[in-house]
């Protein structure tokens, strides 16, 4: 196959790298015609503009909302922002542009419910806000008199639930899943990274200089499917300039589509293909020796710890050519030091070997000079806001039998591996939890095995959620309490420390919260009231928010009159010198091999541990974003929904011509514990490898309250019921089902057209 024939599989990329500004395209006019406005034209013209922040994904985008008789009508980019594009230029994403949409969706919970029926049938009666949190602090309290504090735990994601985090620390449980951007997201690259080099580089913000980039790596990263505006333009930036591109990845991605060299790799079979890149790069005496010397430790142990990893050992392992994998590190060297090994971002793919593939690319970014360049991984910009002196922040106190034990590298983290409170709700083992709260999290779609997560939300006593849909996980919920959009909102103030320069900015309410649905900060406060905790002594959020900007010789009043947002010059990028680690030690050093891993008796150095391969019958699933959609938040979105609707099931074309399924044939998949999906239509390609079934994630959706996105495609989470959890710290597995496909009532095997070799064990199916 060749790279021009592929161009033409990626529809998405341009779609997805134009950031998409919609603002003349004819699916604003569509997406209007719905827009009930008054009988008057939305647009710019006599609109009051209000400057906030974004929250249709994490990327927290500046924006503009435009409000029109007392509605958003629209929402762009704000045009001070240094990383959107300034001026007319301002970009938000399709999601950005579609906020207007969450805010109108018809569907919205607008009112407190109590759950009448059975938990998860969706039967509610509307009540008062007073006896929604009454019962909400009596059912609390009850349960900790009972149990003791650690019986109750919190699911929490995103700005909304930060507020009532603040209850939980109060009540005094440790049992907060620190959420699923860590044990579901980050959790392996940043232990990874912050052992090797002593910061984060792949948090909220990923400091990656792809725009000065001269060759940059991508090891999964699907950039362009995977849409954060600036990084996208980052990438883009990088690209144009002439940056050559190698892409690692079992599909082809749209960034594949970009690649000057795109490796479909065996899934699970990364850290093989980095071994012998680097014992390569090390005896070919292609690294950045001045950088090596000064900056890094451990380079003999390295060296000999990898010296027998060879091309032709990782190309047999990873399924790929030796002359394209010996021609893609070639041409990264070439660049280097101005070379970008990202770091990657969601990484609880495999749950064993997940940190050592990211320890891997760390070393690799290190081997080249990588770190502190442009082109290469950048430094952040030490940004400090205020003390804030109005809310007391309490710290849990330990459990005597902490769930986190058997995890060394979670033990610096607030909050238990989402796993071990799962596992602890169902057993009652090592203690008993009673209790969830939950909060900007959709548990049953995002956290592996959601019939483990069913049978413990069925053994609770009680479980309340702060939600704005009727999603899956609010279903299940015994009290619903109607949360503010973040356009009826304050929030935070949120700084970016990043390149080309940084900024501050807040998010601030652009109309009235609809319906009786009321902001976190105010349901927190009421609900701290109501257990008698008096940790709130603010009356507002502007009065937090005013104390957090006073760091920065700010007000509200102030950065208002700048345009929302004031920018701050980045400083100390590339300055290895002055550089403070995250435990504000001064000096720059990376760590080729990790001490802290020995002495916890993992290996110091990466080691390769294979991932089972599939099943006889069986291709393994994969799972990606689209463009358009975030998760499963956004899938009931009116206008995000009419662009993409349903996912589709991608399959191998020589895999799809043996077992008789053609492009756009509906089929269901059957996972090795026998879980089926909704029907969801054939993607038959090339453009994936013969061992991988890939379904972009956050589709359908199990809740019937949710008009759009009900059994909209296939859920892959629903796939997902065996995971391996990380050693490290706990995060869990989401790459570690099979499926096989059912087409017409009839099961079809997938063809081996890939052979297995012996070094990698396969999957065994449990009987029963
Ligand atoms: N539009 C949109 N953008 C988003 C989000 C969203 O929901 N929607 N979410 C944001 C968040 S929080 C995150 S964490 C990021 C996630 O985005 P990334 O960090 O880019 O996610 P990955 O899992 O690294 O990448 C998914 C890719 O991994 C490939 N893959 C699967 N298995 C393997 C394997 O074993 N090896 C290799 N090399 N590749 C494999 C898949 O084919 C797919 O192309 O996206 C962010 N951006
Ligand atoms: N199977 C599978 N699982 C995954 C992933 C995957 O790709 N596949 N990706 C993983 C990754 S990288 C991440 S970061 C996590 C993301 O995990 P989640 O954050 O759980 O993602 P969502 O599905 O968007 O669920 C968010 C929920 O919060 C609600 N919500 C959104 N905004 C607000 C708000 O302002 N206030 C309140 N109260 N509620 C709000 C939404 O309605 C939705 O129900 O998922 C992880 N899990
Ligand atoms: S990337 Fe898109 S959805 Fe995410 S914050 Fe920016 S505009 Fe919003
Ligand atoms: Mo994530």
């Amino acid at each position: 196959m060749k790279r021009r024939d592929f161009l033409k599989l990626s529809a998405g990329a341009s779609l997805a790298l134009a950031t998409m500004d919609l603002r003349s395209g004819s699916f604003f006019k569509k997406a209007y015609a719905h827009c009930d406005t008054g009988g008057e034209l939305p647009g710019s013209l006599g609109a009051k503009e209000v400057t906030s922040v974004c929250e249709m994904c994490f990327w927290r985008c500046p924006i503009v909302a435009k409000v029109k008789n007392g509605k958003v009508v629209k929402i762009e980019g704000n045009p001070k922002s240094p990383t959107n594009g300034r001026g007319d230029k301002a970009r938000v994403c399709a999601r950005g542009n579609s906020g207007v949409k969450l805010l109108y969706d018809p569907d919205r919970v607008l009112h407190p419910l109590k759950r009448k029926g059975a938990r998860g049938e969706g039967k509610f009666v509307k009540i008062s806000w007073d006896e929604a949190l009454d019962e909400v602090a009596y059912n609390l309290k009850k349960v900790k008199d009972k149990y003791g504090p650690h019986a109750i735990a919190y699911f929490d994601h995103g700005a909304s639930a930060e507020p009532l985090r603040e209850i939980f620390k109060a009540i005094g449980t440790e049992n907060y899943s620190n959420e699923p951007a860590f044990f579901q997201c980050v959790g392996p690259v940043a232990i990874a990274y912050i052992s090797t080099m002593g910061y984060l580089t792949s948090g909220t913000m990923q400091y990656t200089d792809m725009a000065n980039a001269k060759a940059m790596l991508l090891v999964a990263s699907h950039i362009g499917e995977n849409v954060h505006v600036s990084h996208v333009m980052d990438f883009v930036g990088g690209l144009s300039k002439g940056a050559k591109l190698v892409v690692v990845d079992p599909r082809f991605s749209v960034a594949a589509g970009k690649a000057d060299i795109w490796l479909p790799i065996r899934p699970g079979t990364d850290t093989a293909l980095l071994l012998a890149w680097i014992n390569y790069v090390i005896k070919h005496e292609l690294y950045d020796k001045e950088f090596v010397n000064k900056y890094c430790e451990g380079f003999s142990e390295l060296k000999e710890a990898v010296k027998d990893y060879t091309l032709d050992w990782a190309a047999k392992i990873c399924d790929l050519k030796k002359e394209d994998i010996e021609a893609a590190i070639k041409m990264l060297a070439e660049a280097k030091p101005h070379v970008c090994i990202h770091p990657g971002r969601h990484s609880t793919w495999y749950g064993k070997g997940d940190v050592y593939r990211h320890q891997a690319l760390a070393i690799l970014a290190a081997l080249f000079g990588g770190i502190g360049t442009p082109g290469g991984l950048y430094f952040p910009t030490p940004i400090s806001l205020g003390h804030v002196h109005s809310v007391k922040e309490m710290e849990p106190k330990e459990s005597d039998e902490p769930l986190k034990e058997k995890y060394p590298f979670a033990g610096p983290l607030p909050g238990n591996p989402t796993h071990e409170i799962i596992r602890a709700t169902i057993t009652g083992e090592p203690y008993p939890i009673k209790a969830w709260g939950i909060c900007g999290v959709n548990i049953l779609q995002t956290i592996p095995n959601p019939y483990q997560t069913m049978e413990a939300l069925k053994k609770l006593d009680f479980v309340f959620s702060l939600e704005m849909l009727p999603t899956e996980t609010a279903l299940w919920s015994d009290i619903v309490l109607p949360d503010a959009v973040y356009l009826e909102r304050y929030d935070d103030v949120y700084t970016y420390d990043g390149l080309p320069e940084c900024f501050v900015t807040v998010r601030q309410p652009a109309v009235e919260p609809l319906g009786e649905a009321k902001p976190p900060f105010w349901v927190a406060k009421e609900l701290a009231k109501r257990m008698g905790f008096d940790i709130f002594h603010a009356e507002s959020e502007e009065e937090i928010i005013n104390e957090k900007l006073k760091g920065l010789n700010l007000t509200l009043e102030k950065l208002r009159e700048e345009g929302g947002l004031v920018v701050l010059p980045a400083k100390g990028a590339y300055d290895r010198e002055n550089f403070k680690n995250i435990f504000g030690e001064k000096g720059f050093k990376v760590h080729l091999t990790i001490e802290d891993f020995a002495d916890e008796d993992f290996s110091p150095v990466p080691k390769f541990e294979p991932t089972p391969a599939p099943p006889k019958g069986y291709a393994r699933l994969i799972y990606g974003r689209v463009p358009v959609h975030t998760f499963s938040r956004t899938m009931n979105n009116e206008w995000l929904h009419h662009e993409w609707p349903e996912n589709h099931a991608w399959i191998n074309d020589e895999v799809a011509a043996k077992i008789g399924i053609k492009d756009g044939d509906e089929i269901i998949l059957e996972n090795q514990d026998g879980k089926r999906s909704f029907p969801v239509k054939a993607k038959v390609t090339p453009g994936i490898r013969p061992d991988c079934i890939y379904l972009p994630h956050g589709f359908g959706s199990l809740s019937p309250k949710l008009s759009r996105a009900y059994k909209k495609g296939a859920s892959d989470q629903f796939l997902i019921t065996y995971y391996v959890q990380d050693p490290f710290m706990g995060a869990s597995s989401h790459r570690t089902n099979f499926v096989r496909i059912v087409k017409d009532g009839k099961v079809l095997n997938i063809p081996e057209l890939r052979p297995v070799p012996n070094e990698i064990p396969r999957f065994e199916i449990k009987k029963g």
